[in-house]
């Protein structure tokens, strides 16, 4: 499963978020460090497509597509030289996918630390910047020389995008949101540079700021310039409401006129940002959202089902949500000729209600 890493300075709200988003289980306190050890947990993608077409089919299981969190303890200006935990974060958001920054922006006399989210992100960018650099260090010299003395084209390939990395960190560039050739930017997934991941930030807006969250992260908005989107939330309300059931949670942040709050949405991004998508399946025994990555052929698709539905993978009936809504039923959509019979180089599109056909 794909899994975010958070990233923020202490008291940022990171636990709470984290409680938020998988209902629960981490411990927020208004004290730096509260969190020591990862904590790892599963956020359900809300799809509405899913709810209407289990409704349609009067499933009795439900099943929503999922990515994980990782809720890593706060790091502090200097972790790369020891500060509070260390470099101890490393290791929680190496593997990740993505990473998601915490950035606080609201202010209680109970929570020490600062409440700007631009100085957070200038903290959190430095540090994750120098741990690249020590990376890049660590790499670049023993490439160059094995390179340079073979005339190994490939390495010194390596070694030019490593330097390029360098640059644009000294510069004060990660790579996520520096310029980076694409080309060379490519050869440096190897390295797992912690700025190469996609990024999304959450800014936590006090509860007495809701009226003016554009405003707040507008600052934040600018500097990330497109590279990263942007999402403004009273982390702290969302997982109050998280604790509800839902028809109450609903009830609560949409008197706050939040809607059906932040989260749903962020959650859907960050989906998306990973050039994740999702196909459904229905029936009565159970409707269920799977994930897939785009551009996935049918077979491919099938094979996150089970690995023999790819492995003897013949056809797949394939209607768009939309359509098997309009035509009441999978039987009255096949019998209107409105499903479509898709072979092995079909691509699968993000909304496909699909049943396969398989041999083994
Ligand atoms: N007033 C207010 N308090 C918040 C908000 N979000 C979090 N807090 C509080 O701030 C404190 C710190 O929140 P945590 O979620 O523990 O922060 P963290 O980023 O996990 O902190 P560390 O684990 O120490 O790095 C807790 O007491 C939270 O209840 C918010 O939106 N408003
Ligand atoms: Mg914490």
């Amino acid at each position: 499963m794909e899994r975010f890493g958070f990233v923020g300075l202490p008291n940022a709200g990171k636990s709470s978020l984290y409680n938020a988003l998988t209902g629960g289980g981490a411990l927020a306190a208004p004290y730096a460090f509260a969190t020591t050890d990862p904590n790892v947990g599963v956020a359900k993608v809300f799809d509405e497509r899913l709810d209407r077409l289990a409704e349609m089919s009067a499933s009795k299981n439900v099943v929503p597509a999922s990515v994980e969190f990782t809720d890593i303890g706060g790091l502090v200006e200097g972790a790369s030289k020891g500060e509070g935990l260390g470099n101890k974060f490393l290791a929680g958001i190496r593997e990740a996918d993505a990473i998601v920054y915490v950035l606080r922006a609201f202010a209680d006399v109970d929570v020490p630390g600062p409440t700007d989210p631009l100085e957070h992100l200038r903290v959190l960018e430095v540090e994750l910047a120098i741990a690249d650099l020590e990376t890049i260090e660590r790499q670049i010299e023993k490439r160059r020389k094995a390179a340079s003395s073979t005339g190994d084209r490939d390495g010194l390939a390596d070694v030019a995008a490593l330097d390029a990395a360098k640059e644009s960190l000294e510069a004060g560039a990660p790579i996520y949101r520096g310029d980076v050739d694409p080309g060379l930017r490519e050869r440096l997934a190897p390295f797992f540079l912690l700025t190469d991941k996609p990024v999304l930030a959450v800014v936590n807006v006090g509860e007495d700021d809701l009226d003016r969250v554009d405003e707040i992260i507008a600052p934040v908005v600018a500097e990330l310039g497109g590279r990263a989107e942007v999402f403004g939330a009273c982390v702290q309300l969302e997982a109050e409401a998280a604790l509800l059931p839902r028809a109450e949670r609903a009830e609560l942040l949409d008197g706050l006129g939040l809607g059906e709050g932040a989260l749903p949405r962020f959650i859907t991004a960050a989906y998306h940002a990973l050039g994740l998508r999702t196909f459904l399946t229905t029936g009565e025994k159970e409707s269920r959202a799977w994930t897939f990555r785009e551009g996935s052929t049918a077979p491919e698709a099938a094979g996150r089902i089970h690995t023999d539905f790819q492995r003897g993978f013949i056809r797949a009936e394939v209607i768009q949500w939309q359509e098997l809504l309009d035509a009441g039923s999978w039987v009255a959509a096949r019998e209107s000729g409105r499903m479509r019979v898709e072979g092995k180089d079909y691509i699968v599109v993000d909304g496909d209600v699909m049943e396969f056909r398989f041999n083994v």
